[in-house]
Protein backbone atom coordinates (compact mmCIF):
# COMPACT_ATOMS: atom_id res chain seq x y z
CA UNK A 1 0.00 0.00 0.00
CA UNK A 2 3.23 2.23 0.89
CA UNK A 3 4.75 1.49 -2.17
CA UNK A 4 7.51 3.96 -2.89
CA UNK A 5 6.08 6.68 -0.46
CA UNK A 6 9.01 8.81 0.54
CA UNK A 7 7.38 9.92 4.18
CA UNK A 8 10.28 12.47 4.63
CA UNK A 9 9.72 14.45 1.76
CA UNK A 10 6.01 14.66 2.59
CA UNK A 11 6.21 17.95 3.49
CA UNK A 12 8.15 19.20 0.61
CA UNK A 13 5.99 17.52 -2.02
CA UNK A 14 2.50 19.17 -0.15
CA UNK A 15 3.50 22.63 0.37
CA UNK A 16 4.24 24.28 -2.56
CA UNK A 17 1.63 22.36 -4.67
CA UNK A 18 -0.96 21.37 -2.43
CA UNK A 19 -2.55 18.04 -2.92
CA UNK A 20 -2.82 17.63 -6.60
CA UNK A 21 0.67 15.91 -7.12
CA UNK A 22 -0.46 13.35 -4.01
CA UNK A 23 -3.44 13.08 -6.30
CA UNK A 24 -1.72 12.22 -8.90
CA UNK A 25 0.10 9.14 -7.29
CA UNK A 26 -3.15 7.40 -7.19
CA UNK A 27 -3.12 6.58 -3.49
CA UNK A 28 -6.11 6.45 -1.53
CA UNK A 29 -4.05 6.19 1.30
CA UNK A 30 -1.58 9.02 0.61
CA UNK A 31 -4.69 11.24 -0.56
CA UNK A 32 -6.85 10.80 2.82
CA UNK A 33 -3.15 10.90 5.04
CA UNK A 34 -2.41 14.10 3.13
CA UNK A 35 -5.79 15.52 4.05
CA UNK A 36 -5.72 14.43 7.65
CA UNK A 37 -1.99 16.77 8.20
CA UNK A 38 -3.04 19.70 6.01
CA UNK A 39 -5.94 19.82 8.60
CA UNK A 40 -3.52 19.26 11.28
CA UNK A 41 -0.32 21.57 10.59
CA UNK A 42 -2.25 24.96 9.25
CA UNK A 43 -3.49 27.90 11.82
CA UNK A 44 -6.06 29.17 9.76
CA UNK A 45 -6.46 32.85 10.47
CA UNK A 46 -10.12 34.36 9.52
CA UNK A 47 -9.27 38.15 9.29
CA UNK A 48 -11.87 40.88 9.36
CA UNK A 49 -12.10 44.17 10.43
CA UNK A 50 -14.24 47.76 10.14
CA UNK A 51 -17.70 46.01 10.57
CA UNK A 52 -18.94 48.97 11.57
CA UNK A 53 -21.90 47.69 13.71
CA UNK A 54 -23.36 46.36 10.02
CA UNK A 55 -21.73 43.02 11.55
CA UNK A 56 -25.53 41.54 10.60
CA UNK A 57 -25.54 42.75 6.83
CA UNK A 58 -22.07 41.53 5.95
CA UNK A 59 -22.51 40.15 2.42
CA UNK A 60 -20.26 37.51 2.61
CA UNK A 61 -20.45 34.61 5.24
CA UNK A 62 -17.22 33.94 8.05
CA UNK A 63 -15.41 31.11 6.60
CA UNK A 64 -14.66 28.32 8.98
CA UNK A 65 -11.10 28.75 10.72
CA UNK A 66 -9.26 28.28 13.61
CA UNK A 67 -8.72 31.72 14.63
CA UNK A 68 -10.58 34.73 13.77
CA UNK A 69 -9.11 38.25 14.05
CA UNK A 70 -11.02 41.91 14.14
CA UNK A 71 -8.79 44.42 13.11
CA UNK A 72 -10.97 47.59 15.11
CA UNK A 73 -13.69 50.13 14.25
CA UNK A 74 -16.53 47.15 15.48
CA UNK A 75 -18.84 50.09 15.77
CA UNK A 76 -19.44 53.58 14.25
CA UNK A 77 -19.40 55.77 17.52
CA UNK A 78 -18.56 53.21 19.89
CA UNK A 79 -22.07 53.69 21.94
CA UNK A 80 -23.30 51.32 24.49
CA UNK A 81 -25.72 49.56 22.31
CA UNK A 82 -23.64 49.01 19.04
CA UNK A 83 -20.90 47.88 20.98
CA UNK A 84 -23.02 45.33 23.14
CA UNK A 85 -24.07 44.00 19.93
CA UNK A 86 -21.10 43.63 18.20
CA UNK A 87 -19.58 41.98 21.63
CA UNK A 88 -22.86 39.39 21.62
CA UNK A 89 -22.47 38.79 18.11
CA UNK A 90 -18.55 38.17 18.34
CA UNK A 91 -18.88 36.09 21.44
CA UNK A 92 -21.13 33.59 19.58
CA UNK A 93 -19.49 32.98 16.47
CA UNK A 94 -18.78 29.33 16.44
CA UNK A 95 -16.41 26.75 15.64
CA UNK A 96 -13.01 29.19 16.46
CA UNK A 97 -10.74 28.56 19.13
CA UNK A 98 -9.56 31.59 19.45
CA UNK A 99 -11.35 35.07 18.66
CA UNK A 100 -9.44 38.24 19.10
CA UNK A 101 -10.40 41.95 18.33
CA UNK A 102 -8.54 45.61 18.70
CA UNK A 103 -10.32 48.86 18.91
CA UNK A 104 -9.89 51.52 15.88
CA UNK A 105 -10.82 55.07 15.93
CA UNK A 106 -14.59 54.97 15.47
CA UNK A 107 -14.58 52.94 18.96
CA UNK A 108 -14.42 55.91 21.70
CA UNK A 109 -15.81 53.85 24.55
CA UNK A 110 -12.53 51.44 24.75
CA UNK A 111 -9.96 54.74 24.88
CA UNK A 112 -12.86 56.75 27.25
CA UNK A 113 -13.09 54.42 29.37
CA UNK A 114 -9.41 54.61 30.68
CA UNK A 115 -9.54 58.67 31.74
CA UNK A 116 -10.26 59.12 35.21
CA UNK A 117 -12.66 61.69 35.06
CA UNK A 118 -15.31 59.49 33.39
CA UNK A 119 -15.64 57.97 36.68
CA UNK A 120 -18.49 55.85 36.34
CA UNK A 121 -20.12 56.30 32.80
CA UNK A 122 -17.90 53.33 31.26
CA UNK A 123 -18.93 50.96 34.01
CA UNK A 124 -21.54 49.04 30.96
CA UNK A 125 -18.13 48.47 29.29
CA UNK A 126 -16.51 47.71 32.22
CA UNK A 127 -19.11 45.09 33.25
CA UNK A 128 -19.06 43.83 29.34
CA UNK A 129 -15.66 43.07 28.77
CA UNK A 130 -14.57 41.54 32.37
CA UNK A 131 -11.59 39.35 30.45
CA UNK A 132 -13.21 35.86 32.78
CA UNK A 133 -16.44 36.56 30.66
CA UNK A 134 -14.74 37.13 27.35
CA UNK A 135 -12.40 34.11 27.88
CA UNK A 136 -15.82 31.42 28.29
CA UNK A 137 -16.34 32.14 24.61
CA UNK A 138 -13.00 32.19 23.48
CA UNK A 139 -12.72 36.10 23.18
CA UNK A 140 -9.60 38.54 23.86
CA UNK A 141 -9.31 42.36 23.21
CA UNK A 142 -6.29 43.07 22.95
CA UNK A 143 -4.87 46.94 23.49
CA UNK A 144 -1.34 47.37 23.32
CA UNK A 145 -0.73 43.90 24.55
CA UNK A 146 0.51 40.38 23.43
CA UNK A 147 -1.15 36.67 24.03
CA UNK A 148 0.25 33.53 23.26
CA UNK A 149 -1.33 30.60 21.25
CA UNK A 150 0.40 27.02 21.49
CA UNK A 151 -0.61 24.38 19.21
CA UNK A 152 0.80 21.24 18.45
CA UNK A 153 1.66 21.85 14.78
CA UNK A 154 4.10 24.76 16.02
CA UNK A 155 7.45 23.57 17.30
CA UNK A 156 7.11 26.95 19.64
CA UNK A 157 4.34 29.68 20.86
CA UNK A 158 2.79 32.05 18.51
CA UNK A 159 2.73 35.50 19.92
CA UNK A 160 0.03 37.63 18.54
CA UNK A 161 -0.26 41.24 19.77
CA UNK A 162 -2.90 43.98 18.83
CA UNK A 163 -2.65 48.25 19.14
CA UNK A 164 -5.63 50.49 18.13
CA UNK A 165 -3.30 53.69 17.78
CA UNK A 166 -3.25 55.54 14.19
CA UNK A 167 -1.82 58.92 13.07
CA UNK A 168 -3.91 62.06 13.75
CA UNK A 169 -7.29 60.69 11.58
CA UNK A 170 -10.46 63.77 11.58
CA UNK A 171 -9.86 63.46 15.79
CA UNK A 172 -11.55 60.32 16.29
CA UNK A 173 -10.34 57.36 19.36
CA UNK A 174 -6.66 56.65 19.66
CA UNK A 175 -5.25 59.27 17.76
CA UNK A 176 -1.89 60.40 17.80
CA UNK A 177 -0.02 63.32 15.96
CA UNK A 178 1.55 61.38 12.44
CA UNK A 179 5.44 61.26 12.85
CA UNK A 180 5.13 62.20 16.49
CA UNK A 181 6.90 61.05 19.36
CA UNK A 182 3.95 59.08 21.58
CA UNK A 183 3.38 57.46 18.45
CA UNK A 184 6.72 55.99 18.18
CA UNK A 185 6.82 55.05 21.61
CA UNK A 186 3.17 52.92 20.75
CA UNK A 187 5.26 51.12 18.71
CA UNK A 188 8.34 50.76 20.54
CA UNK A 189 6.30 48.45 22.83
CA UNK A 190 5.71 45.90 20.26
CA UNK A 191 7.54 42.75 20.98
CA UNK A 192 10.19 41.80 18.71
CA UNK A 193 9.15 38.10 18.44
CA UNK A 194 5.67 38.88 17.53
CA UNK A 195 3.96 36.48 14.58
CA UNK A 196 1.04 37.97 14.03
CA UNK A 197 0.69 41.81 14.88
CA UNK A 198 -3.01 43.15 14.78
CA UNK A 199 -2.84 47.11 14.11
CA UNK A 200 -5.79 49.39 13.21
CA UNK A 201 -3.77 51.48 10.73
CA UNK A 202 -2.29 50.20 7.78
CA UNK A 203 1.59 50.82 7.89
CA UNK A 204 2.54 53.78 5.09
CA UNK A 205 2.39 52.65 1.69
CA UNK A 206 0.55 49.33 1.97
CA UNK A 207 -3.16 48.54 1.38
CA UNK A 208 -3.31 52.59 2.87
CA UNK A 209 -4.08 54.70 -0.79
CA UNK A 210 -7.16 56.90 -0.53
CA UNK A 211 -8.16 58.16 -3.52
CA UNK A 212 -11.01 61.39 -3.02
CA UNK A 213 -10.74 65.47 -3.55
CA UNK A 214 -9.27 66.17 0.06
CA UNK A 215 -6.48 63.99 -0.47
CA UNK A 216 -5.96 62.49 -4.43
CA UNK A 217 -3.98 59.22 -4.50
CA UNK A 218 -2.45 59.94 -1.09
CA UNK A 219 -0.96 56.95 1.40
CA UNK A 220 -2.61 57.65 4.36
CA UNK A 221 -1.00 54.67 6.73
CA UNK A 222 1.60 55.01 9.56
CA UNK A 223 5.34 55.66 8.63
CA UNK A 224 6.32 55.03 11.88
CA UNK A 225 4.30 51.77 12.05
CA UNK A 226 6.24 51.12 8.10
CA UNK A 227 9.65 51.31 9.56
CA UNK A 228 8.96 48.87 12.87
CA UNK A 229 7.26 46.89 11.12
CA UNK A 230 10.31 45.87 8.90
CA UNK A 231 12.07 46.04 12.00
CA UNK A 232 10.10 43.40 13.57
CA UNK A 233 9.64 41.89 10.11
CA UNK A 234 6.82 39.57 11.82
CA UNK A 235 4.95 36.80 9.57
CA UNK A 236 1.70 38.74 9.80
CA UNK A 237 0.18 42.23 9.91
CA UNK A 238 -3.35 42.10 9.92
CA UNK A 239 -4.99 45.79 9.46
CA UNK A 240 -8.19 47.70 8.48
CA UNK A 241 -9.22 51.71 8.67
CA UNK A 242 -8.62 52.53 5.09
CA UNK A 243 -11.50 50.80 3.37
CA UNK A 244 -9.92 51.68 0.34
CA UNK A 245 -6.90 49.43 0.83
CA UNK A 246 -8.79 45.86 1.14
CA UNK A 247 -6.88 42.99 0.06
CA UNK A 248 -3.19 41.28 0.60
CA UNK A 249 0.53 42.02 -0.21
CA UNK A 250 3.69 40.00 0.80
CA UNK A 251 6.58 42.07 1.11
CA UNK A 252 9.62 40.14 2.16
CA UNK A 253 8.62 38.10 5.15
CA UNK A 254 5.60 39.89 5.75
CA UNK A 255 1.59 39.21 4.47
CA UNK A 256 -0.17 42.29 5.01
CA UNK A 257 -3.81 41.95 5.45
CA UNK A 258 -6.19 45.17 5.23
CA UNK A 259 -9.07 43.12 6.39
CA UNK A 260 -11.84 46.06 5.60
CA UNK A 261 -15.38 44.49 5.21
CA UNK A 262 -16.86 48.27 4.77
CA UNK A 263 -16.10 49.62 1.42
CA UNK A 264 -15.47 53.00 1.37
CA UNK A 265 -19.02 54.04 1.26
CA UNK A 266 -19.54 51.74 4.40
CA UNK A 267 -21.03 48.75 2.63
CA UNK A 268 -20.12 45.79 3.94
CA UNK A 269 -19.47 44.34 0.70
CA UNK A 270 -16.02 42.95 1.29
CA UNK A 271 -14.89 38.79 1.75
CA UNK A 272 -13.19 38.10 5.13
CA UNK A 273 -9.28 37.22 4.30
CA UNK A 274 -8.01 33.46 5.32
CA UNK A 275 -4.45 33.22 6.03
CA UNK A 276 -3.06 30.26 6.66
CA UNK A 277 0.14 30.13 9.17
CA UNK A 278 2.51 27.32 8.97
CA UNK A 279 5.88 26.43 10.37
CA UNK A 280 7.91 25.91 7.18
CA UNK A 281 11.91 25.00 8.08
CA UNK A 282 11.40 26.33 11.73
CA UNK A 283 9.75 29.86 10.13
CA UNK A 284 6.28 30.74 10.72
CA UNK A 285 4.93 31.43 7.16
CA UNK A 286 1.42 33.34 6.27
CA UNK A 287 -0.20 32.34 3.06
CA UNK A 288 -3.38 33.90 1.62
CA UNK A 289 -5.84 31.40 0.91
CA UNK A 290 -7.97 32.14 -1.93
CA UNK A 291 -11.53 31.04 -1.00
MN1 LIG B 1 -13.25 52.17 9.54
Amino acid sequence: MFRKTKWWNLDDIKKPFGLKILVRRNSDFFFVFTIILSILDNMRIVCISDTHSLQHNMLHEIPKGDVLIHAGDISNRGGERDVTQFIYWFQNIQGFDTKIFISGNHDHCFEQVNKPHHKRDYDWLRNLMVPENLAQSDVYYLEDEFMIIERPEFSRPIKIYGTPWQPWFYDRAFNLPRLGEELEKKWLMIPEDTDVLITHTPPNGVLDLVNNWRQPNESVGCELLRFHVERINPSLNVFGHIHEGYGVKKINNTLFVNAAICNSGYNPINKPIVIDLEEYNGQIVATYVEE
